[in-house]
């Protein structure tokens, strides 16, 4: 049967994200969200397998019904399993089809493949051993208030966090994902380093030495993560790139990278989160599921929330869902309305064409909305006192990409000439708009920024990184605060395997799977400090509140460019002897 694949965030994936080295998260990757017609065609039911089949590959699923999808759409969790049937094709936006992938279903007798698994087809390793917790360290038992949460965009800062033993015990007012993030045990303790496939244990001195000859020696090295650092650690990147000329690149090329791209070319009527908790009276969630991706964004800044103007939460407040599924933010919206998978820019222009006065011209339906609907939503906005309108990247990984974005914010411009409406992109990780911010006010340019000239150069499609791996033009890798390992298209994966590839992450991701060394270092948040920028572009800086005797991602990376600008150095002056190529102790280098 033929199928639209459609990919995103799930409650469950999002708790495994930080024990990617267990069966649990790969059982949540491997799920088939279909609807329960299609599965009486398939002759298949809940606990069998599927087979997802597209031009980049096959991979098996289980099933898990759902009448939230309409028939002949599925939908899957993000991870190794939905990435294993991408290709890593960008129409030069720099990010992949994840929201749009045209394929076949039919029914199998095979288990789905546990991440690791899969990677190992792509050219990766075994997971290396992680360490038991040491659990009886010392510093007694403290209770930690006002602690900010290092996982999504809405970087709550009102967390009380039980330290007992040198560990995690408890989490007060975070959600499910916040709270797991801080309790994992998923940590290396030391640099590891693969040896022809089996792990070996490094010091974090000979580590750092090979991570600046790797990316020194390279040609055309790529830098790529940074979404899970402080904006001090993005710096210094930074500058490593300039140093190496090489490319450097952030999460937001797979991900809002496209909302910035339609910022660029119509600008940006955002606000602070505070003041839409006092103002607004809509709040409009389009391509975006915050109660399973934000679960705390309409409690603390939209719906629930008591704000100055709007004492009464949710009574002085219309909330409204556009999405492709009914998802469970869709359950609780006042509307919800169902468009069509790549419906979303011919709905934003018959709003606009309504709000001119040009209803009478619009077809009966626009993307699957009824005309009437729209005329609706186009008042119901109008009318509002203050209107807020939040993205996601149901708009920014569907067909139109950055169109739609653009095509939102002249929505919101027209708005404006009726009442305040104002736009703010729902940023995922919890620094990946200080990537933003640190590669803007250092090269220029948001993200994808290209030092091979010298000077930085900003291309997205070309200098972004599914591109340039998709294409096999980097030559060696550093990997920071992502994890393209569980979350690139197989084609990019297939290509880090063959490089020298970098991992420095305080927990095992499916990136380690394709490291020659990978190494941990205090986790921004829970045992280091750092400065993030929460969704609305507000810096807020994170505690620590933990030591576990780890590095941090700024030390490392301070040291890397030390080093790195000390060989520059030696060789433009002639005097190697400073730059002592060390060839660390037996540490393989791919070919
Ligand atoms: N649980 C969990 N939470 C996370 C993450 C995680 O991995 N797990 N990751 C974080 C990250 S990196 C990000 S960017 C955010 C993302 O947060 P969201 O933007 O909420 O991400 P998704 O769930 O991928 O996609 C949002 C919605 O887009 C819909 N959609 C698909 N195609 C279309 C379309 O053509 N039009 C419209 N209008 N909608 C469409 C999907 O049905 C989905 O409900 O989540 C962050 N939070
Ligand atoms: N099929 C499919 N694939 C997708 C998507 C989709 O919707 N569908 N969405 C895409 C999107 S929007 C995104 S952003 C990406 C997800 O983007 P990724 O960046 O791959 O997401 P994570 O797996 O959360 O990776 C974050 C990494 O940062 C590490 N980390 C956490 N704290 C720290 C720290 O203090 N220091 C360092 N150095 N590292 C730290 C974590 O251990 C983890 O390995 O996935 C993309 N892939
Ligand atoms: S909503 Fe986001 S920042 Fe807030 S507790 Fe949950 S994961 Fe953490
Ligand atoms: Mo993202």
């Amino acid at each position: 049967m033929r199928v639209l694949i459609t990919s995103g965030r799930t409650i469950a994936q999002g708790k495994k994200l930080y024990y990617k080295d267990t069966p649990a998260y790969s059982d949540e990757t491997a799920r088939c969200f279909i609807h329960p017609f299609d599965l009486l065609e398939l002759g298949a039911e809940e606990g069998d397998s599927l087979s997802l089949s597209t031009a980049a590959g096959e991979e098996v699923f289980s099933v898990a019904p759902s009448e939230d999808l309409v028939p002949g759409t599925v939908f899957i969790p993000c991870g190794p399993h939905a990435n294993a049937i991408l290709h890593a094709q960008t129409h030069g936006t720099g990010a992949p089809d994840y929201k749009w992938l045209e394929g076949t279903v039919t029914r199998t007798d095979l288990p789905p493949r546990s991440g690791w698994d899969i990677l190992a087809g792509q050219g990766g390793a075994a997971c290396p051993p992680v360490p038991a917790p040491s659990g009886g360290g010392g510093g007694g038992t403290v209770t930690v208030r006002d602690v900010v949460c290092p996982l999504c965009g809405c970087l709550c800062d009102d967390l009380v966090v039980r330290v007992e033993g040198g560990a995690v015990t408890s989490v007060d007012n975070a959600c499910s994902l916040g709270s797991e993030k801080f309790l994992s045990r998923s940590r290396l303790m030391h640099p590891v380093s693969n040896d022809g496939g089996s792990w070996r244990a490094v010091d974090f001195e000979e580590a750092i030495r090979y991570a600046a000859e790797v990316l020194a020696d390279a040609e055309r090295p790529l830098l790529f993560g940074w979404s899970g650092t402080s904006a001090e650690a993005q710096c210094t990147g930074i500058h490593i790139a300039e140093a190496v000329g090489g490319v450097i690149d952030n999460c937001s090329s797979i991900c809002h990278g496209p909302s910035i791209l339609g910022i660029q070319e119509a600008g940006h009527p955002g606000c602070s989160l505070g003041v839409v908790k006092n103002r607004a009276d809509v709040v409009i969630y389009w391509g975006s599921n915050p109660i399973e991706s934000h679960p705390r964004h309409l409690s603390r800044y939209t719906t629930f929330a008591d704000g100055k103007y709007r004492e009464n939460g949710h009574h002085d407040r219309t909330l409204v869902v556009v999405d492709i599924r009914k998802t469970d933010t869709a359950r609780i919206a006042d509307e919800f309305i169902r468009i069509k998978p790549g419906g979303d820019y011919a709905a934003f222009s018959a709003l606009r064409a309504i709000l001119r006065g040009h209803a009478d011209i619009l077809p009966a339906g626009v993307a699957g909305i009824p005309r009437e609907r729209l005329i609706q939503l186009a008042d119901l906005c109008r009318n509002a006192r203050f209107g807020a309108l939040f993205t996601g990247i149901g708009l920014t990984q569907s067909p139109g990409r950055y169109k739609n974005v653009r095509n939102a914010i002249q929505l919101v411009d027209e708005l404006n000439r009726h009442t305040k409406f104002t736009l703010t992109p729902m940023r995922g990780h919890w620094n990946v708009n200080g990537t933003n911010q640190t590669f803007s006010y250092l090269t220029g340019y948001p993200y994808g920024v290209d030092f091979a000239r010298g000077t930085p150069y900003y291309n997205p499609g070309e200098t972004t990184a599914v591109d340039l791996l998709g294409r096999g033009e980097v030559d060696a890798c550093l990997i920071i605060g992502a994890d393209p390992g569980a979350h690139l298209p197989k084609k990019c994966n297939e290509h880090l395997a063959t490089i020298p590839t970098i991992v420095i992450d305080p927990f095992v991701s499916l990136s380690t799977s394709f490291a020659d060394l990978h190494i941990p270092v205090a986790c921004v948040g829970i045992d280091c400090e750092g400065t993030g920028y929460r969704m609305d572009s507000i810096p807020i800086r994170l505690r620590k509140i933990l030591d576990l005797g780890l590095p941090t991602d700024e030390e490392v990376l301070s040291q890397i460019l030390r080093l790195v600008r000390e060989g520059a150095w030696s060789r433009a002056t002639g005097r190697t002897e400073l730059w002592s190529p060390v060839k660390v102790g037996g540490i393989p280098r791919a070919s």
